[in-house]
């Protein structure tokens, strides 16, 4: 037996004591690990520069930011008998390199986690391993006395390119099972069932709030949801909540137009860049994940904003669009051609199907799609002082929308966006 496994076998055993002293919440069923503690509190944190307070306010409101062209960190520690089995990152601008870094001591340090400048908004380190218990032991050991020692400090250690790194809200988790809000995304997928075209974050549960958690949810479907436009950095974080409650696990697509107010189709489409350019990058979408199904706003722009106006009139040309190779070449070579199965509108009025959002869903513990839409909304939240944004269920009911395309033939039995797909 080498020493590194004698390492290991030593580590396992106090593990498993660590374990057996860890007190069971009564109403927990004993088979299920326990879920990792959420020390942020606890945990002391510090950094190169500025107040780490605006790391810890849970808010996205506010950020830290570290200092352009310079290395900067930001360092934390457990408290005693605590173990590390994670940091969950919010993003505001990412650095262009930077690792996240164990120590058992605080001042030798292990390189744990390697990041990049590309990755999720909001993400999740894991510093444990598979099992959910702490790591350590192996992580370049710096010598025998200390190898018992778990690693109680960390450290994110950034190397900002011209543009500072920034870090909206920092979370420090203990070893064991992850708790359902720390979001973890997959990559996208090559092939999506459901499509959600929105012009901005939040209307995806605003005016379709109940799609979301039925089908990408409770059915399980592969769904990708496309912003025309985000404002700013923090909107994003707020649309990946609403995104990760509603049950999609789906990186979503944050377009690349300008957020402007307008009132009409034509002004919109001067903001960004033209109608052929709007359905261009629609064709693309579709082309590059395949969906089945798409569902986008109503044709006269909800209450009247300009981006909806332009976001369903483009979708509605671009159904076509992508299913013809010889319309917009580039997307077409790149990804190939592709024939959208159905298209539904919101509020449309033909070929009108009305969805039922009070079921109770069983991933959802029995909450409704309705239910879970409202909770999703909660995460929009520098936009909840609005009038408009709520789960509408009145004149802009999220339960209303038509069947604007199909190429499996009309609905007949109604109430399910996938009939005649499978
Ligand atoms: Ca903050
Ligand atoms: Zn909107």
């Amino acid at each position: 037996m080498s020493l590194s496994r004698k390492l290991l076998c030593c580590s396992a055993l106090l593990i498993a004591a660590a374990a057996l002293m860890r007190p069971v919440p009564a109403a927990a069923d004993t088979q299920q690990a326990v879920e990792a503690a959420d020390l942020t509190r606890e945990t002391k944190i510090t950094a190169s520069n500025g107040s780490t307070s605006r790391l810890q306010d849970r808010s996205t409101g506010t950020a830290w930011k570290a200092e352009a062209d310079e290395e900067s960190w930001v360092a934390l520690r457990v408290p005693q008998g605590e173990s590390l089995g994670g940091l969950y990152l919010s993003w505001s601008v990412r650095p262009a390199k930077w690792r996240v870094q164990l120590s058992a001591d605080g001042e030798r340090w292990a390189d744990a986690y390697i990041g990049g400048a590309q990755g999720p908004r909001n993400e999740f380190i894991p510093l444990a391993d598979a099992a959910g218990q702490a790591l350590g032991l192996d992580i370049a050991p710096a010598g025998l006395a200390e190898s018992h020692t778990p690693r109680r400090h960390a450290r994110i250690v950034m190397e900002s390119g011209d543009q500072a790194a920034a870090i909206f809200e920092l979370r420090v988790l203990g070893a064991g099972e992850l708790p359902t809000w720390v979001e973890r995304w997959k990559p996208v997928v090559r092939d999506a069932e459901l499509m959600i075209i929105s012009a901005h974050p939040d209307d995806e549960t605003v005016f379709f709030g109940g799609v979301l958690p039925r089908y990408a949810g409770e059915e399980q479907r592969d769904s990708v949801v496309v912003y025309m436009t985000v404002e700013e950095r923090r909107r994003e974080v707020e649309a990946l909540g609403a995104l990760w409650t509603s049950g999609v696990s789906t990186y979503p697509v944050f377009g690349p137009f300008p957020d402007r107010h307008c009132e009409t189709l034509d002004a919109c489409a001067r903001f960004w860049g033209g109608k052929d350019k709007t359905i261009a990058y629609i064709v693309e979408q579709f082309r590059r994940f395949r969906p089945e199904v798409v569902v986008t706003h109503d044709v006269k722009g909800e209450y009247v904003h300009g981006a909806h106006l332009l976001t369903a009139w483009a979708v509605q040309q671009a159904v076509a669009a992508a299913a013809d190779p010889a319309q917009y070449p580039e997307s077409a070579q790149r990804y190939g051609a592709w024939q959208v199965q159905k298209c539904y509108l919101h509020l449309y009025r033909e070929n009108p199907i009305v969805m039922d959002w009070n079921v109770p869903l069983a991933r959802f513990g029995g909450r409704t799609a309705f239910e879970v839409a409202e909770e999703a909304l909660q995460h929009h939240v520098s936009e909840l002082h609005w009038n408009i944004v709520r789960v509408h269920d009145g004149k802009y009911s999220t339960a209303k929308y038509g069947l604007f395309y199909s190429a499996v033939g009309p609905d007949t039995a109604g109430g399910d966006l996938f009939e005649n797909i499978r």
